[in-house]
Parts: C-alpha cells; sequence; structure tokens
C-alpha cells in the first residue's frame, strides 16, 4: 500500500511548535530526492541547495509567455487568513508553521485518514508547470508552479463512484491566522471542484514555485491550482481533502452568492455583478503597482485553456453555472 496509515495522536495542526527552517523544508528535500533516484532520505541540504532550490522536471501545459517576476507573485498577493490587503499575506505569514504538517482525507473512498505530508508527497515526481493563474479581480499573473497532478494523489485513496465532488479545506488557526480574528469570510476557508475538474490533468497541487519551495503568503506547504479558474478555487494551505456525492459549500459563494458561483470558470463572457470581466491586467514585470497601470489585455475563455478543458462543461449553461 502507498499510503501509511497515520496513527490517531490527538495533536491538532494548530498545536504545531517552531521548527528550523531545514526540518519546515524536509517534506520536500524528500520529494526531491525520490525525483533524483536517491531512495534515503538524505540529510543533507545539498539536494536543497542554498536557496531552497527544488528539483523539478519540466511538466505539461507549460506556457511561454513572459513571467510575472517572483517578487510581485511573491508581495501583491489574496490570502485573508493574514488580512485582506495585498501586502498582508507577506508581512503576516512569514512566522506560520506549516511542519509538521497533516492533510485529513475524509469520506467517499476506501482509504481515509491522517496522513503527513511527506507520505502525501513521497510517490509524486514534482513537476514546473508555467501556468497562467487570474483573479476575479481582473489582474493575472504568470507563475512557473512546481507541484504535481491532483488526480494522481486522489486516485491513490480510491474513491467511489458515489465522490461526485471533492472538498478542500484550509487550516483554521486564529492564533497565527490573525486574518481568522475577524468574520470577512465564515472560517475556515473552504473550495470544491467537480471530481472530474479534480481529476483533470491541468489541476495540479503545488508545493513550490519559481523552483522553491512554496512561501507562507503563496499557500504553503500545499495549495490547489486550477488554472481555468479564478483565482479563489486555488485554495492554499489545505489540511482537508473530503469525497463527497453532493456539491460542496465554497467560501466565496457563502460570502456572496449572486457574485461567485460553485463553477467560477473564467469566463469574458459573464460578468461579475459589479463590473466586467472582458479584460485584465497582467502583472509581468515592473512592481505589481505599476501594472496597475498597465494596458488591459483581453480574458480568455477558460483562461485561455478552453482547448482543454472545455470539454467538462458541454451542454452547460455557463450563464446559469458560473
Ligand atoms: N485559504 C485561502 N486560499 C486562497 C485565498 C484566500 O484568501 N484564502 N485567496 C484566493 C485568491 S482570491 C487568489 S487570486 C489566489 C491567489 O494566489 P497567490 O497569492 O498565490 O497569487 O489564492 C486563492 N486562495
Ligand atoms: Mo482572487
Amino acid at each position: 500500500m502507498l499510503i501509511r496509515y497515520q496513527k490517531a495522536s490527538g495533536a491538532l495542526a494548530s498545536e504545531i511548535t517552531p521548527e528550523s527552517i531545514y526540518k519546515k523544508r524536509r517534506a520536500l528535500i524528500q520529494a526531491s530526492a525520490a525525483l533524483t533516484g536517491i531512495t534515503a532520505f538524505p540529510a543533507s541540504a545539498a539536494i536543497l541547495g542554498d536557496k531552497g532550490q527544488l528539483n523539478v522536471k519540466p511538466g505539461p501545459y507549460t506556457t511561454s509567455e513572459t513571467q510575472t517576476p517572483y517578487e510581485d507573485a511573491t508581495s501583491y498577493n489574496n490570502f485573508y487568513e493574514f488580512g485582506t490587503g495585498k501586502r498582508d499575506p507577506a508581512s503576516y505569514a512569514q512566522g506560520f508553521q506549516t511542519d509538521p504538517w497533516f492533510v485529513n482525507v475524509s469520506g467517499e473512498a476506501d482509504i481515509t485518514g491522517r496522513f503527513a505530508l511527506e507520505d502525501i508527497l513521497k510517490p509524486h515526481a514534482l513537476e514546473e508547470r508555467i501556468y497562467r493563474l487570474r483573479c476575479v479581480e481582473a489582474w493575472s499573473m504568470v507563475i512557473p508552479w512546481v507541484g504535481f497532478s491532483l488526480g494522481d494523489l486522489l486516485k491513490r485513496f480510491r474513491p467511489h463512484s458515489k465522490a461526485k465532488y471533492v472538498a478542500f479545506e484550509t487550516l483554521h488557526d486564529p492564533k497565527q491566522m490573525p486574518g481568522q480574528r475577524s468574520p470577512v469570510l465564515e472560517w475556515p476557508y473552504v473550495e470544491g471542484l467537480r471530481i472530474d475538474e479534480a481529476m483533470h490533468p491541468l489541476s495540479i497541487l503545488a508545493v513550490g514555485m519559481y523552483g522553491k519551495v512554496l512561501p507562507n503568503q503563496n499557500g504553503a506547504p500545499l495549495r490547489l491550482v486550477v488554472p481555468w479558474k479564478y483565482g479563489f478555487k486555488s485554495i492554499k494551505s489545505i489540511v482537508k481533502i473530503h469525497f463527497q456525492e453532493t456539491q460542496p459549500p465554497t467560501s466565496w459563494n457563502r460570502a456572496a452568492p449572486k457574485e461567485y458561483g460553485f463553477y467560477s470558470n473564467v469566463n469574458p463572457l459573464v460578468d461579475h455583478p459589479r463590473w466586467s470581466q472582458a479584460k485584465e491586467r497582467r502583472l509581468d514585470g515592473g512592481s505589481a503597482l505599476s501594472s496597475l497601470f498597465q494596458k488591459k489585455r483581453d480574458t480568455q475563455m477558460f483562461n485561455g485553456y478552453a482547448e482543454d478543458v472545455a470539454s467538462l462543461y458541454t451542454g452547460m449553461d455557463l450563464r446559469k453555472f458560473y
């Protein structure tokens, strides 16, 4: 069996203690080592490199568009657990503890339980996927993510035929996440995908970006990236995966159901009730702020991934299922 059952210890992810940077990166070194064919876990920073460089191979679906500068991608973020300002996550997530990290898997599947991040990552080779991600707020980025296929992970749990949807949850820990001390959203942050969307080869779980371990503000240690949907579907700092028969609630749909639907596919033809979704500003150079004054470009259907994903929605009225 690929997945080892974690004995229920009663320890919550919120009860974690401070760890050294080295230990924090242990899981990723291990995953990196697996890719390079080193089977024994090498207690050596050589694998990781001085700057936390990960060993990755190029993956499919990569775009050659100009990448968003690392500086912008890591300082202009939405992560409401650390505040609603774009600079808040970079300011307030620095001490966030991501090791040890556990993911609870439950619901309609043969294999369920509480798994250490290391065990989640172990069999998956890390790939680099350069994806566009478009925020519902009409800015977009091009980021070289480091991750692996979400579907490959989900299949390891052997979901039942009743598992029509998969739900995700972010850590709830107001001690560490100051944004959770105010009711700006209902906590924890929750998201969901239809099972065929989750199994689509474009859907990944990311553990890094720009060849490095994911910065806390970008959703360390494990986040979703679903590039044909608005950015808020790409839930950060995941602690729970639940297979279920019915459509799960999502944080933004709960907060403003007329503005944010379950599907939230990038669609230039369906306006947000308060603004158009036809165009976007790409953060692709200069400072994020100067990008806000850049010329807008046309938003593409399904964020440019229509060829790959349009067939998932055949026969659906995308105005109704927004
Ligand atoms: N848990 C959680 N996940 C989240 C969010 C959040 O506030 N909380 N914001 C979302 C939004 S609106 C966007 S646009 C993306 C931004 O990802 P980035 O900071 O890596 O660019 O994260 C998404 N994931
Ligand atoms: Mo967003």
